[in-house]
Parts: structure tokens; C-alpha cells; sequence
């Protein structure tokens, strides 16, 4: 479907879009364009544009990620359909690696979304033939590579189910999630919870992570400072600020800009 630049919701529906593509393309299971309709619903409760935590914690996993020893980037089929090349981007400004670790696995779609992101321009990808387990895990999210998340002391997992969050941080690892839900079991349990659409958070990440490339001080000064708790308090009180301005409370002509666009 052809949609028009002008439209006042375009960014979003492209990225409808190119789920829907995925899904064609089986990459996407039907499962993710439900995640993807619960996540939209909180992008329009929080504007549709990154709220300044966000912001925060953007900054912060870019800082644990390039100060990492062992950085992994976990891609599942909703990742790899809606931003592939910001996260091959991501992956080469933090030298992490990538590997794809699905819910729904099959082989078959491993193989295509290591494809999709070969030809997003990544250059290692794991994910087919894994050779560890996440201990704990009974689903298929548990099947990981040694020299990958097995092994990572820092993992980005955007779009996740809150089991392996827990289980990664369990094993040690600093878990840095994205995920427009501030109540999920993921945000609630992740070290780093960036509640913020995905291609957003990643695009804001990559432009950080060249920022502090060559900074790691500042970098390893960001990472310390950061108050996760006081971030998902900051979150939860954007989102009452937001639904008090929509019912007609301070700060009205906001509020009322923001909810007349976010309507498809
Ligand atoms: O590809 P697979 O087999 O690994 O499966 C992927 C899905 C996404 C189906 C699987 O991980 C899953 O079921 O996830 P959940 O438990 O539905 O959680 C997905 C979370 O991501 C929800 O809390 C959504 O609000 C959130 N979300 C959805 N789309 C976006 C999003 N957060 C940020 N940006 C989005 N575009």
C-alpha cells in the first residue's frame, strides 16, 4: 500500500506497513502484529514522540553498551521487519553482536531474519545452530550461542516477553529492554527499560553511541548515574500528565494537539 507523505500519522503507518510485509515475508509471526497493536496503543497515550526518560535511558544503554566487554543485540521477527538497518547500525557504533532469539522459533524464520539482516548490511549473525541454553527458561527463548547471549554481560532485548528478561538478569547480565509498556514484566525487571517505539529508541541510541565513541569516561560516568527507578517513576508520571492534559486538566492545548494526531 502506497501511503502518502502527507499524512499526518505517516511514521506509524509505515511501520504498520512493514510488519505486515514481514508477516508476508515470514519473518513476522501473527502473534507480533498483536504486540505491535499493544505498543501503538502506549505510543498514542504517550504522544507519539520519545518522552524525555526515555531520553535518559536511551543515553544510558548506549553508555553500558559501548562500555560493555561482551555487547549482544537480541533480534526477534519484529525487530528485524521494523528497523534492520538501525540495528545493524547499532550493533557496528557499540561493536556488539547480533543474534537473532525468537519465541516462536522455527529454523526456517531464524534463517530469514539472519538474511534480512545481512542484508541490512550486518556481516555476523547468530542465531541458526545455538549451542547454550538460558538456564530456567522452559521455551525456545532459552536455545542462545555461547560466544553470544550466553556469554554477554550486557544484552539489548527490544520487544520482549518478561521471562528471559528475568533470566538474564538472574544469569548477571545488565539487561537493557525497549518497550512502549512501562508496566511490563520486561520494564519492570530490565536494568535499563526504554520505554519508547522501537525505531525511535534505536535511531536516539545510535546517535549517542557516536557521541560518546570516543568519550568512554563520560560514557562509564553516564552508566553509574543512572536511577532506574527514578526513571520509571518519571515515565509513570509523563503518562498521568499526558491523560490528565487529554481529560481536559492543565496544560489542555498540548494535550489536545497531540491526541487530534493520534488518529489514524
Ligand atoms: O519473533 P518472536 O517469535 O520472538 O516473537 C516476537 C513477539 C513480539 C511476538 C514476542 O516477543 C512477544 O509475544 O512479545 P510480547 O510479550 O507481546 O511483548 C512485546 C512488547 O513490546 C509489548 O509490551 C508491547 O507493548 C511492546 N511493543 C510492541 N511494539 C513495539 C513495542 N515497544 C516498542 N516499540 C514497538 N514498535
Amino acid at each position: 500500500m502506497k501511503i502518502p507523505k502527507s499524512h499526518p500519522r505517516y511514521a506509524s503507518l509505515v511501520r504498520r506497513e512493514r510488519l505486515v510485509q514481514g508477516w508476508r515475508d515470514g519473518i513476522v509471526v501473527p502473534e507480533g502484529l498483536i504486540a505491535h497493536g499493544r505498543g501503538e496503543a502506549f505510543d498514542y497515550l504517550l504522544g507519539e514522540e520519545t518522552p524525555a526518560p526515555a531520553l535518559v535511558s536511551e543515553k544510558t544503554a548506549a553508555a553500558l553498551l559501548l562500555t560493555a566487554d561482551h555487547p549482544v543485540i537480541s533480534v526477534n521477527g519484529n525487530v528485524a521487519a521494523l528497523a534492520p538497518k538501525e540495528t545493524v547500525r547499532l550493533a557496528r557504533a557499540v561493536s556488539a553482536r547480533l543474534e537473532v532469539n525468537l519465541f516462536h522459533r522455527t529454523e526456517a524464520r531464524v534463517a530469514r531474519i539472519a538474511k534480512a539482516l545481512r542484508a541490512a548490511g550486518a556481516r555476523d549473525v547468530l542465531g541458526p545452530r545455538p549451542d547454550a541454553r538460558i538456564p530456567g527458561l522452559e521455551s525456545k527463548r532459552a536455545l542462545c550461542h555461547r560466544e553470544g547471549i550466553y556469554s554477554a554481560d550486557v544484552v539489548l532485548v527490544p520487544l520482549e516477553d518478561g521471562d528471559r528478561t528475568e533470566a538474564l538478569v538472574r544469569m548477571g547480565k545488565r539487561v537493557i529492554s525497549i518497550d512502549l509498556n512501562p508496566l511490563s514484566r520486561t520494564s519492570q525487571r530490565a536494568s535499563v527499560p526504554v520505554v519508547d517505539e522501537l525505531t525511535r529508541a534505536l535511531s536516539n541510541m545510535v546517535t549517542f553511541a557516536k557521541e560518546l565513541q570516543h568519550h568512554p569516561e563520560e560514557a562509564r560516568r553516564i552508566a553509574r548515574a543512572y536511577d532506574r527507578a527514578g526513571n520509571l517513576r518519571a515515565t509513570l508520571s509523563f503518562l498521568a500528565w499526558r491523560l490528565r492534559s487529554l481529560h481536559g486538566g492543565r496544560n489542555r492545548r498540548r494535550g489536545s494537539r497531540r491526541s487530534d494526531s493520534a488518529s489514524t
